[in-house]
C-alpha cells in the first residue's frame, strides 16, 4: 500500500451486552476519522472487535443457559451487523477468542515473565466484576466500586502480578516529553495526577473461574482480562506472525476510548509496552459519555439509545452526523431525541438540503440545467471561494485533532454563507437584464462549487447522502473517492447537467416538539396579546416607555436542542446582558459577533428552552415569508448603550 501508515482504533467492547449509543459513538467517530485520513491519502487500518473474556461474561452466559462461546458468538454477531448498518469501514474486526490474539496474550505474557517484570504474589482484595477491576480498599466509594457503584467482592488468590509500581517515573517522563500523547489536556492532568498518587503492582492473572486465556506456564490461572484486551491492538496488525505489517502499523496513531478507560490506556497498556520494549502508541483520546435527557443510561433506567432505531427512522447519515456534531468531542453529551431531530432538521434539510435544492433548481431554471462557466465577477462572488479555501483549511485542522464538531461547523460556514449568497445575489433579479446575466454564470458556477467542496469535506460523516448529492449535482462516483484534494476550488467542470431529484434530507415532523418552543419566537407577538387596531395612534410617551438601546454582540451561541434560537451576550454599556433570539435560522452565530444592534431594554425577563433572554433584540421580517429577516443594525457605530429614540 502506498501512503504513510495510519493505524487508528476502537476500545474492543465487552459482549455483555448489546451495543448501545456509546458504543456506537466511538466506532462512529474512529470511522469517519478513518474515512477522511484515506481521503487524505493515508493508508489506513482502522480497527474495532469485542472483548469476550472474563467472569462478568462467564456468568452471563451460564444465567442464559449458554456456554460462553455460543453466548459470545451471538453478541459479537450482533455489534458486527450493528456497525454493517452504520456504514462502520473497519479494516478488521477483532475478537479475543481469535486463536492468533490468544498466541499473541501468550507470548505477551511470557515476555513480560522473562523480562522480570512478572511475579507469584498473592491478592486479597476488593474486586469489581462489572469492571474487572481491583481496587485498594482505600479507593472504594461507600464500600462499592468507585468506578460504577456496585458491590465489590472480596478475594483472595495466588496470582502473577506486574511490576507496575516499577513504571511511574518512566511515564510520567515520557509524558511530559510527549503532550500530544493524553489527549485531551484535561485528561493529561488527570493521569498525571493519578501516577503521582503512586502506583501499586497489577494482578495480572486470576483462578477463581475459567473464561480466559490460560498463562502458560500456570495451569489453573488464566490471563487478567485488561491485559488480555489491551493486546488485542497488537495481535491485529500481525504481532504473532507477520513482523514486516506489525512494523509498518506499531505504534498505533491513537487509540480512541472513552474517558472511564483512559487510565487502562495510558497508564498501565504503556508500562506493559514499555516492558516489551516496544514504542507506546501516538495518542490516546478519551472522549466524552453520552447522558439521556440528563440521565446516565442504563438498562435499569431503561433508557437506552439503540442506535439501529435512529438509524432506522432518521437515517444512518442523520445519526453520524447528530453524534459528531452535537458536542465537542472531548466533553459529555446529552441526548434527546428532540435535540436530534431539531439538528437534523436545522443543519442537514434547512442549510445543506435546501442549497442543493435552490442550486439545482436554479441551474435548471436559468442554466438549462447545465452547470455554467463563470462570468463577471463582484466582490461579493470573489468571497465565496476566499470563504471555502478558509473553511476547508479550518476543517482539516480540525479533523485531525479529531475536533469533529469544529469540522463540521466550519463546513456549514460554507454552506451558510452560501445560502446568503443566493439572497444577496439574486439569480432571479440577474436574469433579468443583460448586465445581470454577465454575472449570472459566476453566481450559479459559485453555488454548485461550494455545494461540491461541501459534500466532499463532509462525505467521511455522510457515508449515503453526499454520494446523492454528488448524484444530484451531476458528478460521477463517490466524493469520498475523489480524495480529499477535491475539496480544493475549481475542481467542479462547467458544462456538467446537473440531475435535481428527490430533496436529499427530509425536514422530520417536530409538531410536538415545536409546541412546546413556540413561545421561544421573540420575533412573534405573544398569542394572548391582542394586536392592536391598525388605525390607533400613540402619543410620544407611549413610546418612551419602551427602552431602546444600541447593543453590541460580544458573543453568540446556537442554544442546544433548537434550530431557532441564538444565545447572545451583548454589552450595553453600563452592564452586559443574555439575549435569546429567534434567528438562528437566519443568522449564523459567527455572523452576528461584533454586530451593533438595537434592542429592549426593559422587557420583562423570559426563559426560553432554559435560557433567560434579558431582552428583545429588533429585527424586521416580512409577513409572506418567514424566511425573509433582517436584524437592524447602526448606520455607523456608536457607543454601546446609547439610547435610541
Ligand atoms: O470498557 N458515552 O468495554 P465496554 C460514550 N472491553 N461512550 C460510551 C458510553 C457512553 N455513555 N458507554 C460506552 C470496555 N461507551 C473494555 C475495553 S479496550 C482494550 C477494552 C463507549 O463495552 C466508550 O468508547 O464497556 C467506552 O470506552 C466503551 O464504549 C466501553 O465499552
Amino acid at each position: 500500500m502506498s501512503g504513510l501508515p495510519f493505524y487508528v482504533t476502537t476500545p474492543i467492547y465487552y459482549v455483555n451486552d448489546l451495543p448501545h449509543l456509546g458504543h456506537a459513538y466511538t466506532t462512529i467517530a474512529c470511522d469517519a476519522l478513518a474515512r477522511y485520513k484515506r481521503m487524505r491519502g493515508y493508508d489506513v487500518i482502522f480497527l474495532t472487535g469485542t472483548d469476550e473474556h472474563g467472569q462478568k461474561i462467564e456468568r452471563k452466559a451460564v444465567a442464559e443457559g449458554h456456554s460462553p462461546k455460543e453466548y459470545v458468538d451471538r453478541i459479537t454477531a450482533a455489534f458486527r451487523d450493528l456497525w454493517g448498518e452504520l456504514d462502520i469501514s473497519n479494516d478488521h474486526f477483532i475478537r479475543t477468542t481469535d486463536a492468533e490474539h490468544v498466541r499473541a496474550v501468550q507470548q505477551v505474557f511470557q515476555k513480560l515473565y522473562d523480562a522480570g517484570d512478572i511475579y507469584l504474589g498473592s491478592y486479597e482484595g476488593w474486586y469489581c466484576t462489572p469492571c474487572e477491576a481491583f481496587f485498594p480498599e482505600a479507593q472504594l466509594k461507600e464500600g462499592n466500586c468507585p468506578d460504577c457503584g456496585r458491590p465489590v467482592e472480596r478475594l483472595q488468590e495466588q496470582s502473577y502480578f506486574f511490576r507496575l509500581s516499577k513504571y511511574g517515573e518512566p511515564l510520567l517522563r515520557y509524558i511530559e516529553a510527549n503532550p500530544g500523547f493524553i489527549q485531551p489536556a484535561s485528561r493529561r492532568h488527570e493521569m498525571v495526577n493519578f501516577i503521582k498518587g503512586g502506583l501499586e503492582d497489577l494482578c495480572v492473572s486470576r483462578t477463581t473461574f475459567k473464561w480466559g486465556i490460560p498463562v502458560p506456564f500456570a495451569p489453573g490461572h488464566v490471563v487478567y482480562v485488561w491485559l488480555d484486551a489491551l493486546t488485542n491492538y497488537l495481535t491485529a496488525i500481525g504481532y504473532v506472525d507477520d513482523p514486516e505489517r506489525f512494523e509498518r502499523y506499531w505504534p498505533a496513531d491513537v487509540h480512541v476510548v472513552g474517558k472511564e478507560i483512559v487510565r487502562f490506556h495510558s497508564v498501565i497498556w504503556p508500562a506493559v509496552l514499555m516492558s516489551l520494549g516496544l514504542p507506546l502508541p501516538k495518542c490516546v483520546f478519551g472522549h466524552g459519555w453520552w447522558t439521556v435527557e440528563g440521565e446516565k443510561m442504563s438498562k435499569s433506567k431503561g433508557n437506552v439509545i439503540k442506535p439501529k432505531e435512529y438509524a432506522d427512522e432518521f437515517g444512518v447519515d442523520a445519526l453520524r452526523y447528530f453524534v459528531l456534531r452535537e458536542a465537542p468531542f472531548g466533553q459529555d453529551a446529552d441526548f434527546s431525541r428532540m435535540s436530534f431531530i431539531y439538528r437534523v432538521n436545522a443543519d442537514l434539510a434547512n442549510d445543506l438540503g435546501n442549497l442543493l435544492s435552490r442550486t439545482t433548481a436554479m441551474i435548471n431554471k436559468f442554466a438549462g440545467g447545465v452547470i455554467p462557466a463563470a462570468g463577471e465577477w463582484t466582490d461579493l462572488d470573489r468571497a465565496i471561494p476566499e470563504l471555502a479555501g478558509e473553511t476547508i483549511e479550518k476543517a482539516a485542522g480540525a479533523f485531525d485533532r479529531l475536533d469533529f464538531q469544529e469540522g463540521m461547523a466550519q463546513v456549514f460556514r460554507l454552506v451558510g454563507a452560501a445560502n446568503k449568497y443566493v439572497d444577496e445575489a439574486a439569480p432571479w433579479l440577474l436574469a433579468r437584464t443583460d448586465e445581470g446575466r454577465r454575472r449570472l454564470g459566476t453566481v450559479l458556477y459559485n453555488l454548485a462549487e461550494s455545494l461540491r467542496i461541501a459534500t466532499v469535506a463532509l462525505s467521511p460523516v455522510l457515508t449515503r447522502k453526499a454520494a446523492e448529492i454528488w448524484t444530484q449535482l451531476g458528478l460521477d462516483g463517490e466524493p469520498s473517492d475523489a480524495g480529499w484534494d477535491a475539496t480544493r476550488w475549481g475542481g467542479l467542470a462547467p458544462g456538467i447537467r446537473v440531475r435535481r431529484g428527490e430533496p436529499v434530507f427530509p425536514r422530520f415532523d417536530t409538531k410536538a416538539e415545536v409546541a412546546s418552543v413556540s413561545a421561544g419566537k421573540p420575533a412573534d407577538r405573544p398569542a394572548d396579546e391582542p394586536a392592536p387596531p391598525e388605525s390607533d395612534l400613540i402619543g410620544i410617551e407611549d413610546f418612551a416607555r419602551v427602552d431602546l438601546r444600541v447593543a453590541t454582540i460580544l458573543e453568540a451561541k446556537r442554544v442546544s436542542g433548537s434550530d431557532k434560537l441564538v444565545k447572545i451576550q451583548v454589552d450595553l454599556g453600563q452592564e452586559r446582558r443574555q439575549i435569546v433570539a429567534g434567528i438562528a435560522r437566519h443568522y449564523s452565530p459567527e455572523e452576528l459577533v461584533g454586530k451593533q444592534v438595537v434592542v429592549v431594554a426593559n422587557l420583562k425577563p423570559a426563559t426560553l428552552r432554559g435560557e433567560v433572554s434579558n431582552g428583545m433584540l429588533l429585527a424586521a421580517s416580512t409577513a409572506k415569508d418567514p424566511k425573509e429577516l433582517s436584524v437592524l443594525t447602526l448606520d455607523r457605530p456608536i457607543a454601546s448603550g446609547s439610547k435610541v429614540k
